[in-house]
């Protein structure tokens, strides 16, 4: 009989790393020290974790190790470190699917001295070990969550390390550039060296340019990660949830011939040309003592609050009624494409009916027949300002990055400043080392422990 309990060091983790539910396979991870000989406690099979060469998959059946009763019959991968994903020693067992083979071996992992993985600590462990940079971390969640192929490409470049290279190609030069100033610059002696001041002037703003366009981009990339949300909203029955529908590319709504068929807000994800963006569909906007009505008006307000552009919807087989000048006054402040619907029946309403004149951006479609949706995809993509974005292999993806640059953007021009009131050569080197520190923080050579939990926090368990 086998010993359970041979941790004892409270540092290998284990947990199930595949979604709960019914599947074909499950996977549980182990990592650490113990993660060897915890398999070779839990593992009975023709060869034994312990004594086979690394990168080796075995099969066997994972057993209880105090009565020996079969738990399941699984594919066990033996990897020892450091050429792993977190840096250690690591088991991957696969068994069949479902949660009851999963969570039961997982249970035996635990009896026998492994401690449940945190949220995100297996990846965490791999930037603790040097495995990955903090960007290339955060990209490994982004490949999860990515919503588009785009934002695909984008995380894995990011994994790949493009981002990290070019941000650590910037701070070196900044650590080259500070040293330069506290071993060279003395503005006690004006003619020797105003003519040096000006050129760390000109390689600081040749920096600043660089970092300039990286917050550009990276607020435009970061749509690819997170995405947008717009609201789908006109009077009762112009086609707002047949819209929905057309966009989504599914059934999701109910359509009816009925006017007040949508009562509450319903919401689904596109894919704009590579841009994920979720749409909500709400029900009719006028005015109605019905309080199921007056409750799905009041979440339609909300929506449109908190999404960042408006599909205002009028149906162009009926002349324009009142209602539609209405609720276009109500929202033509927020960023909008009015879009006249039902073209595919006798013409009864122009833009200009609707606008007075003024400038919208708009499109006609029948979202019966599809006619029209790819001309309103790219007046949306010209709407959120992506018609023209091309997804770099280093751009910042995530706000955090671009706090950060903002920061370094802030440290620079304080050094240009400097430069210009001939400050002291300490002064002005501190910022330009406030500057490449805050360029390490984005790829965590120097992270706050709080940044770093939260980040990692993000994650589920078992990644
Ligand atoms: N001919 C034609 N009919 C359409 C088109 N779009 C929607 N309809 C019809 O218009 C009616 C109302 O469509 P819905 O999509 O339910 O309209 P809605 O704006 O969501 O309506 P409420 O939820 O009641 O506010 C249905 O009978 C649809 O089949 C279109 O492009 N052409
Ligand atoms: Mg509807």
């Amino acid at each position: 009989m086998k010993v359970p309990k041979i941790v004892t060091d409270d540092n290998t983790i284990a947990a199930i790393s595949t979604p709960p539910g019914i599947g074909g396979i499950a996977v549980i991870r182990i990592s650490g020290k113990g993660s060897l000989k915890i398999a070779e406690c839990i593992f009975k099979g023709k060869s034994s974790p312990l004594s086979v060469e690394t990168h080796r998959v075995l099969y066997g059946r994972i057993i209880e190790p105090q009565t020996e009763e079969e738990i399941d019959e699984v594919l066990l991968t033996v990897m020892h470190a450091p050429k792993t994903y977190t840096g250690e020693d690591t088991v991957e067992i696969s068994c069949h699917g479902g949660m009851v083979p999963a969570q039961r071996i997982l249970e035996v992992c635990l009896k026998t001295g492994a401690r449940t993985a945190e949220r995100g600590e297996f990846t965490k462990r791999a930037f603790l070990n040097g495995r990955l940079d903090l960007t290339q971390a955060e990209a490994v969640l982004d490949i999860v969550a990515a919503k588009t192929k785009e934002g695909l490409h984008s995380a894995l470049y990011q994994l790949d390390g493009f981002l990290s290279k070019k941000i650590k190609r910037l701070k070196d030069s900044l650590v080259s550039l500070q040293a330069e100033i506290e071993l060279s610059l003395d503005f006690s002696d004006e003619d020797i060296t105003f003519p040096k001041a000006k050129e760390l002037a000109k390689k600081i703003r040749y920096t600043l340019n660089i970092i300039g366009k990286l917050i550009k981009e990276g607020k435009r990339a970061s749509i690819i990660r997170e995405g947008l949300s717009a609201t789908i909203i006109g009077k009762p029955n112009v086609g707002k949830s047949s819209l929905f529908n057309a966009l989504l590319l599914e059934e999701r709504a109910i359509v009816t011939p009925i006017p007040g068929t949508t009562r509450d807000v319903i919401e689904g994800w596109i894919n704009v040309n590579g841009f994920p963006l979720k749409l909500y569909d709400t029900c009719g906007f006028q005015d109605s003592e019905n309080i199921v009505e007056a409750i799905g008006i009041e979440k339609t307000k909300e929506a449109v609050e908190n999404t960042s552009f408006v599909l205002f919807v009028v149906d162009g087989s009926i002349p324009l009624e009142t209602e539609d000048k209405r609720i276009f006054n109500s929202i033509k402040e927020n960023p909008l494409i009015i879009v006249i619907n039902k073209i595919d029946l006798p013409k009864r309403v122009q833009i200009s009916d609707i606008t007075n004149g003024v400038s919208f951006p708009s499109c006609k479609v029948s979202a019966k027949e599809l006619t029209g949706i790819e001309k309103l995809n790219k007046e949306i993509l010209k709407l959120i300002g992506a018609s023209d974005i091309k997804i770099d292999r280093a751009v910042p993806t995530r706000t955090r990055h671009i706090v950060l640059l903002s920061k370094v953007e802030e440290s620079l021009l304080n050094a240009l400043n400097g430069i210009e009131e001939k400050r002291t050569p300490e002064l002005i080197a501190f910022d330009v080392k406030e500057a490449a520190g805050s360029l390490g923080e984005i790829i965590g050579e120097v992270t706050p422990k709080e940044v770093l939990d939260k980040i990692f926090e993000e994650f589920c368990i078992g990644k």
